[in-house]
């Protein structure tokens, strides 16, 4: 049985890495909705409705679990997703949380993510939750994503658009700067450039792929198969530039 992955394109692709890092014989079911992408300036509703078509999807090939490695269809349907399927339902946004608030040493939180995530406070919410001594700033950056999208991860056009999105959070006093799309590690070189050595950045895939390890441990459900896993990718739009951004991130043929 293998772990479904979904996103609204390749931003996913940062928690497949980290899921392959740390659950090395686990099979991986991905799908990008790279022909809808962006979610970020679309309603809750429709991003929670193209989440649920989705999960239709993925669920006939029979998963073990489902990892919504989208911050914006985290916030939008997390909880909607949870109660409609009988297997665990992995979100992008309490991870990282978790683990903004096991880094900071001020308190001083900074999130960054697109429209929806920002808009919805799922994080401002996550965060206070768990420590209510966090003061969190938070910020879109919706032109970040369609740069990713486009494969364009270094450029003299990139770090402009990086250093435009980021001026509010530049001249504040986060320690720690959460990247609240998971489109956003594909930029991680600009924006720690951007933004200085002494602000660290969180990224939740690391922390997402413990929980799912954490999870299936639990049931008794990780895969103990010594031979490889063959993965599966699949995206609603064109598969050339999806294979492409992939292999670039994985350093493997999809
Ligand atoms: N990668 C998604 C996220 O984490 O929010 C969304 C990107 C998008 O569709 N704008």
């Amino acid at each position: 049985q293998a772990i479904a992955i979904l996103d609204s394109g390749v931003g996913g692709l940062t928690v497949v890495k980290e899921v392959m890092r740390q659950l090395p014989r686990e099979k991986i079911i991905y799908f990008g909705d790279t022909a809808r992408t962006p979610y970020g300036p679309r309603s809750s509703e429709e991003v929670r409705h193209f989440t649920e078509q989705i999960v239709d999807f993925l669920i006939q090939f029979n998963p073990k679990a489902i990892v919504i490695a989208c911050n914006t269809a985290t916030a939008a349907a997390l909880d909607y997703i949870s109660e409609k399927v009988s297997i665990p339902v992995i979100g992008v946004i309490h991870p990282g949380a978790r683990a903004a608030i096991s880094a900071t040493k001020t308190g001083n939180i900074g999130v960054i993510g697109t429209l929806g995530t920002i808009g919805s406070g799922a994080y401002t919410a996550a965060l206070q939750q768990l420590s209510p001594y966090i003061h969190v700033l938070s910020e879109a950056c919706p032109a970040l994503v369609p740069l990713v999208e486009k494969g364009q991860f270094r450029s003299d056009e990139t770090t402009a658009v990086v250093d435009d999105s980021l001026r509010g959070m530049k001249s504040s006093s986060i320690d720690c700067l959460i990247l609240g799309c998971t489109h956003y590690p594909f930029l991680k070189e600009t924006i720690q450039e951007v933004m200085g050595e002494k602000v660290r950045l969180i990224s939740s895939a690391d922390e997402t792929a413990r929980e799912v390890s954490t999870i299936l441990y639990d049931k008794g459900q990780l895969a103990n198969s010594n031979e490889s896993p063959v993965h599966q990718f699949f995206c609603s739009g064109d598969a050339d530039i999806f294979q492409k951004i992939a292999k670039n991130w994985l350093g493997e043929h999809i």
